[in-house]
């Protein structure tokens, strides 16, 4: 009987076969013990690196950064690395097993987004204030870090508000906030307030967006 038990252990993972992939779980978010969150480790992947804050601090302890695809597909989760007083990103996005069917991950030309999750909050909040930043740019690049995400240091910034612009969290974009919109100007800027229309930049679209809503409360 043990012989057969040895000789069915061996059999099994040839069965399945060595390209077979295993699903894994992000966090359990409501706590049920029943996966929320699940996402195929396929073998195109690229690395995303940074440094993440949420509402201008570190991120808790025990957060995890999720990655989805257009579709809601989760395409990559993993708990942020706390070191000496900063949270830190190595998050792996998943691209789809060409040699399945069904669709696992990110596909050329796809983008993707970002939520963070953090366990004494009960949302998980979405890259962006008050719009969705999306991301282009997601190719395979056999796990190492992807072009413009090599930086460990460069922020990651998440927001629970939902007005754009609004840097002072006053709730009216008023003169500080144009100022701080103005440090702001020209670079690249992965989730922040001065990012009106949440493409990853903060340019001459956004600015005219600020002057529009100049004034107005949110
Ligand atoms: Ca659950
Ligand atoms: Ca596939
Ligand atoms: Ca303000
Ligand atoms: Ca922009």
């Amino acid at each position: 009987m043990k012989m057969l038990v040895n000789l069915w252990a061996c059999f099994v993972p040839w069965m399945l076969g060595p390209l077979s992939l295993t699903a894994q779980c992000g966090p359990d978010v409501d706590g049920d013990g029943v996966c929320d969150f699940v996402f195929v480790p396929g073998p195109a992947s690229a690395t995303l690196l940074g440094t993440v804050w949420v509402d201008g601090a570190s991120a808790e302890e025990g957060a995890w950064v999720l990655a989805f695809d257009p579709n809601d597909q989760c395409v990559g989760a993993t708990p942020l690395i706390p070191f000496e007083g900063l949270t830190y990103l190595s998050l792996p996005l998943y691209g789809d097993d060409l040699t399945t069917s069904m669709d696992e991950g990110m596909n050329a030309g796809e983008l993707f987004t970002l939520k963070i999750y953090q366990p004494n909050q009960n949302a998980l909040i979405t890259l962006g204030v008050g719009v969705t930043t999306w991301i282009a740019g997601w190719m395979n690049t056999n796990g190492a870090p992807l072009p413009g995400w090599t930086d460990p240091n460069m922020v990651v910034e998440f927001s629970s508000s939902t007005c754009p612009g609004d840097s002072d969290g006053s709730g009216a974009l008023e003169v500080t906030d144009l100022l701080t919109f103005l440090g702001a100007f020209g670079g690249a800027c992965v989730g922040c307030v001065a990012d009106l229309d949440g493409d990853g930049m903060v340019q001459v679209a956004d600015l005219l967006n600020l002057l529009s809503l100049f004034g107005s409360s949110c």
